[in-house]
């Protein structure tokens, strides 16, 4: 298993450097490693605390039992990777330590599912697709956004609602954040997603599993299912589609593909993936 390393060192997001993440040395990320003196932080966000419908009870409280594991009632508790394990009443993160405790600004114990759209088209000059002058491949380009709570460049993923497909998901989200759906009437909306339902019907799986996020905790960790929607006719709809920025987006753009990009969490070696599948340049 691969060990997470977004998730270690340093302080915890959002937290205006208060909440520093216990040490946790080189080498002693996999729990294999025996570490008596491990001491991680504790912290969950007030705004978690507070009990918004997303997010669960504290461990203990009163009626809170949690199938682990498992799809428990509408929410999946279950992990892309397998089991997990159950230390202490609390699910343990699979990639390993992270010097905290608690669920940080994560809703859910255990695994938090989110899906993760990938939109992509041929780049194109003067009408005729743009290759690289190095490699000789085509260059592609996804709809990438900027995220409002750290201003990184991301692929405009969410999280999965209770009981929600994640075929639902990918094209909410997409829509919310790249088309500023929440403030379109109706009708706009009505008309935007079946502008978009072709495209999205034809999606292909290119990673499950887990996200070295950045928000990710010793016992709360962020999942994820990517999907490529590629569209290969210049003359298509994303040559048309208006961007515009929404929700937990501040700034949407196309943008070229290459291994030079520095994204979100592991969003790099997502896109990486969508690259080699459409054989464009990287
Ligand atoms: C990442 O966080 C996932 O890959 C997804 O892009 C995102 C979901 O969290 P929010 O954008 O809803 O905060 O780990």
């Amino acid at each position: 298993m691969q060990l997470h390393s977004n998730c270690v060192g340093g302080y915890y997001p959002r937290t205006d450097n208060k909440v520093k993440r216990g040490e946790v040395p080189k080498g002693m990320v996999a729990w294999s490693e025996p570490f008596k003196d491990y001491k991680p932080t504790s912290y969950t966000a007030p705004s978690i605390l507070a009990g918004p419908s997303y997010a669960d009870p504290v461990i203990g409280s009163p009626g809170f039992k949690p199938a682990w594991n498992a799809l428990d009632g509408k929410v999946n508790r279950a992990s892309h990777e397998g089991t997990y394990m159950i230390v202490d009443g609390c699910p343990r993160n699979p990639h390993g330590r992270t010097g905290v405790v608690g669920r940080g600004s994560l809703g859910r114990w255990g695994p938090n599912h989110a899906a993760d759209p990938v939109v992509t088209r041929w780049k194109t000059l003067n009408g005729t697709k743009a290759v690289d002058d190095k490699t000789g491949n085509p260059v592609l380009q996804f709809v990438c956004i900027q995220r409002r709570d750290c201003g990184a460049w991301a692929i405009p993923g969410g999280m999965v609602d209770p009981g929600e497909r994640v075929s639902v998901t990918l094209q909410r989200e997409f829509q919310e954040e790249a088309l500023n759906s929440l403030e379109m009437t109706p009708q706009q909306k009505k008309h935007t997603e079946q502008q978009l339902n072709n495209l999205f019907r034809g999606g292909e799986e290119v990673y499950k599993g887990y996200v070295d996020d950045p928000r990710n905790t010793d016992n709360a960790w962020m999942e994820t299912v990517a999907y490529n929607f590629h569209e290969d006719n210049p003359d298509g709809i994303l040559h048309g589609i208006k961007l515009h920025a929404g929700d937990d987006a501040q700034a949407v753009r196309w943008q070229d593909i290459n291994g030079q990009m520095n994204l979100y969490a592991t969003h790099r070696d997502i896109i990486q993936k969508v690259a080699a599948r459409l054989g464009a340049h990287w």
